[in-house]
């Protein structure tokens, strides 16, 4: 009779146990997970390189239950289509834009302002790691949308291409520059007196060589990968703004993951803010090296040339406040981007 008693004394304790183990959001299942991510770039660009080391950590981590299935651009649609896939969970990670999120987050909008970091990249990487405007406020604002950003980070500084030079903000009277569809974005250039004209990238190659639009903006490595040097004369190195983006997952499916995978997600995308960095660096690099060897001009621009893009940009955060409510946002990353420097 005690024997008994004992038997399924030790079956409850067990049992017990596992309970506690799933209540802690423990997966004690051993399941296997096939998620999809999609990016936004060809295979190789920044956004493959980085989605591919990002796959191969998360199956190392999970021991090979997490699998993640990569889509490259068109695959399964343009940026703004894998915006709304997202929302809706039919994909369950994005490299996704704040370009293409304009719309939908107005403080998003904040990344399309001219000169807002500082020119060091490293620097800027560390800013856009630990911020608290972007990673906790902004955030908040994506995730009411149901997108969730679980990190955001740079692809490097991006450049102007043209058929003539752009060094002073006379120079963009009337300059038909190709952006991506966001309200922001067009009134950055707007404020140079420019005619932004938005067109998917897809269409770009094209229509610099029609001559639909007359010029583009894009980090180096992506004006080499997709060639657009070959339909244009001058690369300026203007470094205007970073190009940001995002990595981000549906808000609803990541916080009903177990716990344990969760953490797993979470550790590999710090790892990855440490990685991104070098990637962007190596790819920016081999596509300065390669455009060099073209009939490319290459133009720096001066300090004083720099400024005046500036001062003209300075304008367009009143209407960013005015217009997209981030005031408190803006306020803070500015105040975050100044200690950085200290
Ligand atoms: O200009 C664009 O639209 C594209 N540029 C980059 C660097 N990545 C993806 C994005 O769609």
């Amino acid at each position: 009779m005690f024997g008994k008693k004992k038997s399924l004394m030790v079956l409850l304790i067990a049992f017990s146990l596992l309970l506690v183990a799933c209540g802690n959001g423990e997966d004690a299942s051993g399941a296997e997970y096939n998620w999809r991510l999609a990016h936004e770039e060809s295979p190789d660009g920044v956004q493959d390189v980085y989605a591919n080391e990002f796959a191969k950590r998360l199956k190392e981590k999970s021991d090979g239950r997490i699998n993640l299935e990569i889509f490259t651009f068109g695959q399964i649609g343009n940026p703004a289509d894998q915006v709304e896939m997202l929302q809706a969970g039919e994909i369950d990670f994005a490299i996704m834009s704040p370009g293409f999120t304009g719309t939908i987050v107005p403080e998003a909008n904040i990344f399309a302002l001219h000169f807002l970091f500082t020119d060091d990249i490293k620097l800027n990487q560390e800013i856009l790691n630990t911020s608290e405007a972007l990673n906790g406020m902004l955030t908040d604002k994506y995730k009411e949308n149901d997108l969730y950003p679980l990190s955001y980070w740079t692809e490097g500084a991006m450049m102007w291409t043209s058929n003539k030079p752009l060094n002073s903000v006379e120079d963009f009277k009337g300059f038909r520059m190709r952006t991506q569809d966001s309200p922001l974005i067009t009134a950055s250039y707007e404020a140079y007196g420019a005619a932004p004209t938005p067109m998917d990238w897809g269409e770009l190659y094209t229509g610099l060589q029609q001559g639909q639009v007359d010029g583009q903006e894009n980090p180096v490595f992506f004006i080499d990968d997709e060639g657009f040097y070959e339909v244009q004369d001058y690369l300026t190195l203007s470094k205007h703004n970073m190009y940001i983006t995002t990595t981000s997952t549906n808000p609803e499916f990541f916080e009903g993951l177990p716990e344990d995978i969760q953490e797993i997600v979470l550790e590999t995308i710090e790892e990855m803010k440490a990685e991104v960095y070098g990637i962007q660096d190596e790819l920016n690099e081999k596509g300065l090296q390669n455009i060099q060897e073209t009939d490319t001009e290459i133009v720096e621009l001066t300090e004083e040339e720099r400024e005046a893009f500036r001062e003209a940009a300075m304008p367009v955060r009143d209407f960013y406040v005015e217009n997209y409510g981030g005031a408190e946002i803006l306020e803070l990353l500015e105040q975050e981007i100044e200690e950085a420097q200290q």
